[in-house]
């Protein structure tokens, strides 16, 4: 019964956040009409993403197509197309990309109370062999949208008011926390609508997977090394864990969350920061683990603690299950 019920009476993601916010009174759907704008770009780039290998195979990308017109590359686009959305919803004042440089202050006219910190197509570098990318994004709010300054976004990430990630897979997958909790849509295409799929996701307590490019290995620190070598070798009988890397951040994130686990992106001796972006990659993907109540670590503090003082500032984490970032920190802390 319960199945069919759900199969006619369909929790959309417009809905459900509708009914989560008016439970907050200051709220009047300004978030609503902002998550649909951030939706708009999710299932852009999703058709975008999904016609790419095609686009391809009849040559139109990176050459002129039939309007003489160049192709852009798809991160390119999907960037246009969140910047033009975010800002026509009349509720931003910061716009934070990965693709751009500078951030960009909406003009007065067109001011909202929200800043949106986001990466539009992540792991870009795996969309010509059709593996899984994403687009990471993460929003705080201002106090005076008169006032703004790049402060706003400069603040810690458990300042966050929401957080998210939308995974262009097999299935497209829109993973969203408002601070209670955390909860999957799956975009059904017929309906052009995103589905509650997925409520209320809780990550395993432990997990049997590590996440990591063990390429950079010889390069890594005292306790991740440490940490790796246990998960391989364990002692006291435990069974070795399981390697996963795609390398692409919001699929093995979608993994550790669903299945448990941990995933790193270490310092190492030729990135003292690691690799990962603190605004729109590290921060969202912590609030969401926090969430869903795992942890993130930075290998010196709780990961949303962080506060950064560049908008593209870079920061080494460790995020997953409990248990396991609580591993990582204590060996961490015996380092000391
Ligand atoms: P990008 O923003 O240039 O796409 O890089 C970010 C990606 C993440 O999705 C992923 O976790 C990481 O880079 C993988 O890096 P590496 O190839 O060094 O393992
Ligand atoms: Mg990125």
């Amino acid at each position: 019964h319960e199945a069919e019920a759900h199969r006619t009476d369909l929790m959309t993601i417009t809905r459900y956040v509708l009914n989560e916010q008016s439970r907050h009174q200051e709220s009047r759907g300004d978030f609503t009409i902002l998550l649909s704008h951030i939706v708009l770009g999710c299932k852009f780039v999703c058709s975008a993403v999904n016609k790419a290998g095609l686009a391809k195979l009849i040559g139109l990308a990176g050459e002129t197509n039939v309007q003489g017109e160049e192709q852009k590359k798809l991160d390119v686009l999907s960037n246009e197309v969140f910047v033009k959305a975010l800002i026509s919803s009349g509720r931003t004042c910061i716009l934070v990309s990965e693709e751009d440089e500078e951030a960009t202050f909406v003009d007065p006219s067109l001011r909202g109370k929200y800043c949106v910190v986001f990466d539009p197509l992540d792991g870009s570098s795996n969309i010509d062999c059709g593996v899984s990318i994403g687009t990471i994004f993460g929003v705080y709010m201002v106090k005076d949208k008169d006032n703004v300054t790049l402060d706003e976004v400069l603040q810690p990430g458990k300042n966050m008011l929401a957080a998210g990630y939308c995974m262009y897979g097999s299935s497209c997958t829109l993973v969203l926390s408002t601070g209670s909790g955390v909860n999957g849509f799956t975009l059904d295409p017929s309906l052009g609508e995103f589905i509650l799929t997925h409520p209320d996701i809780k990550i395993p307590k432990k997990g049997k997977i590590y996440s990591v490019n063990e390429g950079n290995a010889k390069n890594w620190d005292g306790p991740t090394t440490k940490y790796v070598e246990k998960c391989k070798f364990p002692k006291d009988g435990d069974s070795p864990k399981s390697l996963r890397y795609i390398g692409s951040m919001v699929a093995d994130v979608h993994r550790t969350l669903l299945y448990g686990g941990i995933f790193l992106y270490p310092a190492d001796k030729k990135s003292p920061n690691g690799k990962l972006r603190v605004l729109y990659e590290v921060f969202p993907m912590s609030f969401l683990m926090e969430q869903a109540g795992g942890q993130a670590f930075t290998g010196k503090q709780r990961a949303l603690d962080l506060v950064p003082t560049k908008i593209h500032q870079r920061s080494p984490i460790f995020l997953g299950s409990y248990d396991e970032v609580e591993e990582i920190k204590a060996l961490y802390a015996a380092e000391e």
